[in-house]
């Protein structure tokens, strides 16, 4: 791995917001891409506070500052990111579900559809299933991607699933999560259409939704 992006890891871990940016930019003078810094740097080094938080080494402080240092660095990338040619591809609903109020992958991911085309609907962190209901009806929209991180209020997606399908417009709709306590198997058990592992395969699994809408 480049020596650029290690440091980008160390400063998020170490929560160091003095020289973050400067550090951002050594990655961008190296040639790499907003989002392998992003994913490579940045989401790495959260990885790591996640680590010391769950050895008991750091605790709710540092999670907060080390997440306030991440969202200085994708605020400035995001303005380098060149965006698609707007909601060309249609448009998407995120949220992060109730009770949850971890937004930064959420953001990441919406900055990375962004800039494929699709025209993003956030509407936040801890997001009610009544909320997004009333949204997605509102707006005429059919693909959704839920963030869910704590493995306590993850039940957020079922109650999500659940109140569509009562609506009448589970068929319609395509559902995609990711996040943390996500993984392949609680889709299957959430019963949406797709798990992402990054915002970067969130591209290819909403390009599979527009086509599996457009045939159904
Ligand atoms: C930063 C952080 C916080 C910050 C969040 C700041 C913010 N503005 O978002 C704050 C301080 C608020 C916080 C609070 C808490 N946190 Co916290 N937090 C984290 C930490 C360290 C990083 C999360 C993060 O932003 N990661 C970086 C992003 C980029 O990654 P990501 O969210 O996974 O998203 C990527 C992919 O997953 C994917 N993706 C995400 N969503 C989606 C959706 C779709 C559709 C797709 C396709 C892809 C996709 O794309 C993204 C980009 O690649 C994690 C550790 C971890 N391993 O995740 C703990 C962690 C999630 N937190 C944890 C806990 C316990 C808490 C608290 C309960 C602590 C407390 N005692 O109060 C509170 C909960 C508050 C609440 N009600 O929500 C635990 C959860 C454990 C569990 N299994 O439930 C973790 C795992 C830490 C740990 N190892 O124990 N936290």
């Amino acid at each position: 791995m480049k020596e650029c992006l290690i440091n980008v890891q160390t400063a998020v871990i170490d929560m160091n917001d003095s020289n973050i940016l400067e550090l951002v930019q050594n990655c961008l003078d190296e040639g790499l891409t907003p989002i392998e810094i992003i994913e490579g740097g940045l989401s790495k080094g959260l990885e790591g506070v996640g680590e010391r938080f769950d050895a008991g080494e750091y605790f709710l402080a540092e999670l907060i500052m080390a997440g306030e240092v991440v969202t200085m660095a994708t605020t400035f990338l995001q303005s380098m990111m060149v965006p698609g040619e707007i909601g060309k591809k249609g448009k998407v609903l995120l949220a992060t579900v109730k009770g949850d109020i971890h937004e930064i992958g959420k953001n990441i991911l919406g900055m990375v559809l962004s800039a494929s085309g699709y025209e993003v609907v956030d509407i936040g962190a801890n997001a009610s299933a009544e909320l997004i209901l009333e949204t997605l009806k509102e707006q005429k929209i059919n693909m959704v991607g839920l963030s869910a991180l704590l493995t306590t209020t993850v039940g957020g997606i079922k109650e999500v699933v659940e109140l569509l399908r009562q609506a009448g417009m589970r068929d319609q709709t395509r559902i995609a999560i990711g996040g943390a306590c996500c993984s392949r198997q609680l889709a299957d058990e959430m019963k949406v259409d797709a798990f992402g592992e990054s915002a970067v395969s969130a591209v290819s699994i909403f390009d599979g939704f527009r086509e599996s809408l457009a045939v159904s």
